[in-house]
């Protein structure tokens, strides 16, 4: 069923500050807190769209509100149909360019105005794009950040609540020892049968990467993710060359167009794009189309809730990431049954703030 055409009539935005269940470890930095701007989409006709974003750092929240109010101002009267305002708004951050927190920003109202088109047709988003909703296999991504091997496995096991057979561990210690301890750690702490990710979040170097990735080979590692600098295609496709467990990155492509030119460089076994990085709904969709072209198998980064609707839909799905970190401040969290993620049956993404929530956790 086509939604009735829309207007938007405005887009407005809330950044709050959520506790995390379990801090985010990663080698490059420590996240306790997830700084998150939480944005609405009003239609003319009344049908309103949401979408979140993680702001990675505190500042960014404000930067990215005042972008998203200059493209809201731009787009404000216009139909909304959402491939046409990506190029709208494209044209006019040309100069700047269409990268950080301008991309973010054209994102969010991308996921956005999606979530109002299926609210208007009263259809779960995955149905309006033309896929049947069905469960998402799922891995716990919370937590298991850098820490003693013993912490690492204790909180490995909890993070199985929930029926997850899928973890992720962060990588990138000081030592390739301290790598393993904490591998062997998790590995031994969980059944056969639960698949270990890992992340070391850009930690390495080539050679280093090549080292450590051939001696992870034969640990019972899924897979290896973003084991150097993100956009060194070349050394990427060099490390998943030489080392047979699959490489995994995606989180850091702008757009589809680096995801073309990764997999043109054959960077990875997998990709796993990022909502908000690969351009809202709009760009998962030419991701999506790219993949399955390559018949490559494509995760999620985040944003769990939209992304189980956008996995359903996409030929060459893989694994959803989960994190927990909206919880607070929805009315329905998405839920994960047996590992794996429920597509919400309800019109839109399934995102709604549970208002009271967002006042308390409301940045200053
Ligand atoms: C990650 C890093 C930074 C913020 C969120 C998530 C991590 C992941 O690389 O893939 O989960
Ligand atoms: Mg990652």
């Amino acid at each position: 069923m086509p939604s009735p055409a829309l207007t938007v009539r405005a887009v407005r935005s809330v950044a709050v500050k959520l506790p995390m269940t379990y801090a985010l470890g990663t080698s490059a930095a420590t996240v306790r807190d997830a700084p998150l701007l939480l944005v609405d989409l009003e239609t003319e006709e009344g049908a309103v769209g949401h979408a979140w974003q993680f702001c990675y750092t505190p500042a960014a929240a404000a930067a990215i509100a005042h972008m998203l109010e200059d493209a809201a101002g731009a787009i404000r009267g216009d139909a909304l149909a959402p491939d046409q305002l990506w190029d709208k708004l494209a044209k006019r951050y040309r100069l700047i360019g269409v990268q950080g927190i301008v991309r973010m920003a054209m994102a969010m109202m991308d996921v956005a105005g999606w979530d109002a088109l299926a609210v208007a047709a009263g259809q779960p988003l995955a149905t309006y794009l033309g896929a049947a909703p069905r469960p998402v296999p799922a891995y716990n991504s919370c937590g298991l950040g850098l820490m003693a091997p013993a912490a690492v496995a204790d909180e490995a096991d909890k993070l199985l609540a929930g029926g997850f057979r899928a973890v992720k561990l962060r990588l990138g210690y000081a030592t390739f020892a301290e790598d393993l301890a904490a591998v062997r750690g998790v590995r031994r702490r969980l059944p056969d049968n639960i698949s270990i990710m890992t992340d070391y979040n850009q930690a390495l170097g080539v050679d280093e990467a090549v080292t450590r990735g051939r001696a992870l080979d034969g640990e019972g590692v899924y897979w290896i993710e973003e084991p150097i600098r993100h956009d060194d295609y070349a050394g990427c496709a060099k490390i998943a060359a030489a080392i047979d467990t699959p490489v995994q990155i995606g989180e850091n492509f702008s757009q589809v167009y680096a995801m073309e030119t990764a997999l043109a460089a054959g960077a990875c076994d997998y990709v796993m794009p990022d909502l908000e990085r690969i351009g809202g709904v709009t760009g998962w969709q030419r991701a999506a189309r790219l993949a399955q072209t390559a018949g490559i198998k494509m995760s999620s980064h985040l944003y769990p809730e939209v992304s189980a609707h956008l996995l359903a839909a996409t030929p060459t799905a893989h694994w959803l990431e989960y994190v927990d970190w909206i919880n607070a401040v929805v009315e329905q969290p998405l839920r994960i049954v047996d590992g794996h993620a429920l597509v919400a049956d309800r019109p839109g993404n399934g995102l709604t703030w549970n208002e009271a929530a967002v006042r308390r956790f409301r940045m200053a």
